[in-house]
């Protein structure tokens, strides 16, 4: 058995087959199930029992050298295709170009890390809808412009539509959970308008909810004044009577920007001051439509268009911009967050 061990030894170490074929067939040759390894293997049951230690050495070594003849045929192989194609294929390869993030998600994210810190989770519901959620529950009377089909893509055949806004999912909220209910809810929305630098059929909205126990104006007032600060950086905001269906009363809320440059100038057309947001007082019919009596609970809702957010954010003239995905323009927003 030694003599043939030794045979075999010497055998690998001389063999030089070239080609992924033939490795293999040297591998076979010898690791294989019926190879000659196997077969030693098979003689090793009949050695003396004085001599199994050794011969058990001499066997593993020979597994060992031929295991590693195998890798280094197979890596010569791999330098030889290298060399064909004149590539190190050893080398670390450069850098990987990374991708930025897309100026709407850099801002939703933003945002929704900003109400995250004083207690608003993120809730998310269907774009296609019907017509309860996107209207009757958020006391739309039957009338209402926003339900012509000027204004509100409807799903063909069927009486489902294409929510106009976030508030839907606020409605599902308010359907399933008790209060108190703090939420936000980022999401596209669809508009049926012409595309033009400041509007677009489909964008995104962040609205916010609070409904519990004595919320007050005072209660969203604050709440905005701390997202002006953590998101804009200013400290001053104002809040001007408006009007939507779904809150009473209604407002909406302007940051003071500043008149410093010329581009302050431009941005807010001469006043200094920036409309962000919409927001107000829940309508207690809202509240009721979903099953929470507005006897006992209050509560407040903003809501903004991102595009809006980030258009002020990076001076960016054209909201077509945001869904050309023109990589020039793409990559100017890098962002680790
Ligand atoms: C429920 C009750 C009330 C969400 C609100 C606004 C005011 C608002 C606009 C901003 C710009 C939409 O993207 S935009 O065109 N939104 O002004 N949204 S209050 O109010 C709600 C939501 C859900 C149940």
């Amino acid at each position: 058995m030694r003599e043939r061990i030794e045979q075999l030894m010497d055998e690998v170490k001389k063999a030089s087959p070239t080609g992924a074929e033939a490795i293999e067939a040297f591998r076979i040759k010898y690791l294989g199930r019926k190879g000659e390894l196997k077969a030693l293997a098979e003689d090793f049951k009949s050695v003396a029992n004085d001599q199994k230690r050794e011969m058990g050495q001499l066997l593993n070594e020979l597994k060992k050298n031929i295991t590693a003849k195998v890798e280094e045929l197979k890596n010569a192989g791999e330098e030889q295709t290298s060399a064909a194609t004149g590539e190190d294929l050893t080398r670390p390869h450069g850098d990987l170009p990374i991708g930025a993030r897309h100026p709407i998600s850099i801002v939703r994210r933003e945002i929704l890390d900003i109400f995250a810190r004083i207690g608003f989770t993120v809730a998310e519901g269907p774009e296609v809808e019907d017509d309860w959620h996107v209207f009757s529950g958020l006391n739309f009377p039957p009338e209402h412009p926003a339900r012509d089909m000027q204004d509100t893509f409807f799903v063909e055949g069927d009486d489902r539509l294409l929510r106009t806004h976030t508030s839907s999912v606020q409605v599902r909220e308010m359907e399933h959970r008790d209060p108190p209910i703090r939420i936000v809810m980022p999401g596209r929305v669809f508009r049926n308008e012409a595309v033009s630098a400041r509007s677009h059929c489909a964008f995104h909205q962040v609205e916010g909810l609070y409904i519990d126990k004595d919320v007050s104006f005072a209660d969203l007032k604050q709440t905005l004044l701390y997202f002006a600060q953590e998101f804009f950086g200013k400290a001053k905001i104002r809040l001007r009577p408006s009007y939507f269906p779904f809150t009473e009363p209604s407002a909406e809320m302007d940051v003071y920007w500043g008149l410093e440059t010329e581009t302050d100038y431009r941005i807010t057309k001469g006043t200094g001051w920036l409309e962000v947001l919409g927001c107000g007082m829940v309508d207690p019919n809202v509240l009721k439509a979903s099953g929470i009596d507005p006897e006992v609970y209050t509560g407040f809702a903003f809501g903004m268009g991102i595009e809006r957010i980030a258009m002020l954010r990076y001076q960016i003239g054209d909201l077509r911009m945001f869904f050309e995905n023109d990589a020039r323009f793409l990559k100017q927003f890098t962002s680790v967050s």
